[in-house]
């Protein structure tokens, strides 16, 4: 078999998500999710500068060779736009490989290892009974662990918070919004909302929190401390992450679990903090992490280490990241959890796909290949928009990390 064509879609059903589709002289075509989240447009010219014309009359089976081609070839390594862009095109060989075969994709990662993923919901609220209530609903849908986010008083927005009623959705369209941070007020509401949320829902519900980078190793040892009576399933993104050593200061100081690695792209990002055992689950994603063949190996290190898979899974990850997610979460031995934020129906719409949802479990579904189809006639009707993640300043206008 050999690779013919490879084209780039963008769409824009609700948010944008950049599509390749690789196509094959026997008629098979694989599908890959490119999406970076208010940067898309710079993996749409990698691939189709750079990538696509190298990739005509290669065999698509040489998921192994077409990586190292693209990653050790290309000189420039890592980064996250070199890396969505061959985690789009690795997706989709692997892809074509299940379609070849007559299997779906988790059969060629290792079988199944499980009968289903374990996913969390995401609940928010503008305070903490709103909070609460949120997370009422998604345990009512049956979902066994929720990620809760809570309005902060004193500020007039955060992270992870719904404007209005519309369902949380991190970027916007047009130039970026601004937000106002207190790291002070943050730590002492936090705690409140956790002790309200273990009183409300008993011992067995997993919750999950996310820092989103905003904390000094430091101040994330206290919140962690301060969150231990409450048994969180994990504490995600306590810390920025590019020093190391700063995650290496919190472990000392609690033993609320540590997730981190939602905006690392290659095993270099998450070498020390695996091999010192400073983390306890490793949250790259297929898209960009260079795909299934580097995702794999990132799984297989962290499973030396005691440490598990949380693949972020947020809404900027198209419906066929989150396919591949699940064919992975279901064959990897060390799947801690995955991240469920589900896509707006427009976007269902334009990605028709076998997965599912059913008492707090996801099931990638038995087609060959990924699953996943793109409706290119209904996604010709939804043009990309240009739009950003919103950037964050403290409340006397210092730049800071959102
Ligand atoms: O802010 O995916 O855990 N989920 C997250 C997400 C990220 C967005 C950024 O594009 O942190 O909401
Ligand atoms: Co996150």
């Amino acid at each position: 078999m050999k690779i013919t064509n490879a084209t780039v879609n963008v769409c824009s059903p609700g948010r944008n998500f950049v599509t390749l589709k690789v196509e094959t002289d026997e008629g098979l075509y694989g599908l890959g999710d490119g999406t970076l989240n208010g940067r898309e447009l710079a993996v749409v010219s990698y691939l189709t500068e750079h990538v696509i014309s190298c990739l005509i009359g290669r065999d698509p089976f040489q998921t192994e060779d077409i990586w190292q081609y693209l990653y050790r070839g290309g000189y420039w390594r890592r980064g996250p736009v070199t890396m969505a862009a061959i985690g789009a095109v690795d997706m989709a060989l692997w892809d074509i490989k299940g379609k070849a075969l007559n299997t779906p994709v988790y059969n060629l990662l290792g079988g199944r290892s499980r009968n289903g993923v374990l996913v969390y919901a995401h609940a928010n609220g503008a305070d903490i009974e709103h909070t609460i209530d949120a997370v009422a609903r998604e345990i009512d849908r049956g979902y066994l662990a929720v990620r809760a986010q809570s309005g902060i008083p004193g500020l007039d927005s955060t992270y992870g918070v719904a404007k209005g009623n519309k369902p949380y959705e991190p970027a916007e369209r047009g130039l970026p919004s601004e937000s106002l941070w207190s790291t002070e007020k943050y730590l002492q509401h936090t705690p409140k909302l956790f002790e309200r949320l273990r009183k409300r829902f008993g011992p067995d519900v997993h919750l999950l929190h996310d820092c989103h980078h905003r904390l000094t190793p430091i101040e994330a040892a206290r919140l962690g401390k301060e969150l231990e009576p409450f048994h969180l399933f994990w504490m995600e993104d306590p810390t920025p992450a590019e020093l190391a050593e700063g995650l290496g200061i919190i472990r000392q100081h609690t033993t609320t679990p540590i997730a981190v690695g939602e905006v690392f792209n290659t095993i270099w990002d998450a070498k020390i903090l695996i091999e010192k055992q400073w983390i306890d689950y490793i949250r790259m994603t297929v898209a960009h992490a260079g795909g299934l063949t580097h995702l794999k190996k990132v799984a297989d290190f962290a499973a030396l280490h005691h440490i598990r898979t949380g693949c972020h899974g947020a809404t900027d990850l198209s419906p066929v990241s989150m396919a591949a997610a699940l064919h992975f979460g279901l064959a990897v031995h060390n799947l801690g959890i995955q991240e469920h934020m589900p896509h707006s129906a427009e976007t269902d719409a334009v990605f028709p796909h076998g997965y599912s949802f059913h008492g707090g479990y996801m099931y990638p579904g038995d087609e060959p290949g990924l699953g996943v189809d793109l409706d290119e006639k209904l996604a010709a009707k939804y043009p990309y928009q240009r739009a950003y993640l919103p950037i964050n300043r403290k409340l006397d206008g210092t730049l800071f990390d959102w």
